[in-house]
């Protein structure tokens, strides 16, 4: 038995190594629209990691997380979401109305820009902070322009109408939209409107 001198703390560093599923190595988490390139590390929900495409200890064709701690805590694999806009427009969507789109306007803060994002990720994911089980992609994809006049650039795209209304019911509905800049982070954005029958 060793007694140590007072005051001495322990710092032996534990290796862990987090994995995740892509048997179909398509580079997203298997189950999820979450692009491994994007995954951090957390402690304590906050990120002690860059994402994994910056950080040696990721291996994406493993499909592992390696890093090295000093002492106990909660760890876990996360996504991490910047802040976007989010402007779906109309405020007011009635169920039995006729119409094939309803369209929804992207901003992301700089030095982001709206010219960055990927069309192909853009999906609903939530309704009324309710994960969908089949999250919705965009119909199309139009162009960036500054919809809103405030001087940042926003993107156009346009859902499904009938494929939306199906996940919503009358009354307020608060929608979440996330998406991805090319080979870069992930946003995510809400908007609220109402519902009618
Ligand atoms: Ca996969
Ligand atoms: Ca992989
Ligand atoms: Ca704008």
């Amino acid at each position: 038995m060793t007694i140590l001198p007072e005051g001495q703390t322990f710092a032996v560093p534990i290796t862990i190594i987090f994995t995740w599923p892509d048997a179909d190595s398509d580079g997203r988490v298997d189950g999820t629209r979450f692009s491994e390139a994007n995954l951090v590390v957390t402690k304590n929900n906050v990120a002690i990691t860059g994402r994994c495409r910056n950080e040696p200890g990721c291996d994406m064709a493993a499909n592992t997380f390696t890093f090295q701690v000093s002492s106990l805590s909660e760890f876990t694999l996360a996504v991490v979401h910047h802040a976007a806009s989010v402007d779906v427009d109309p405020e007011t969507l009635k169920l039995t109305s006729l119409g094939n789109f309803v369209t929804a306007y992207l901003e992301v803060p700089a030095p982001f820009s709206a010219y960055m994002v990927d069309p192909t990720s853009i999906r609903v994911v939530r309704v009324n902070g309710v994960n969908l089980a089949n999250p919705i992609p965009i119909a199309s994809v139009h162009d960036v322009s500054d919809h809103n006049r405030n001087g940042v650039p926003d993107l156009t795209v346009k859902f499904d109408r009938a494929s939306l209304v199906r996940v919503l019911s009358p009354g307020t509905a608060t929608i979440t939209v996330d998406f991805e800049l090319s080979g870069g982070p992930m946003f995510r954005g809400s908007d609220t409107v109402r519902v009618l029958q």
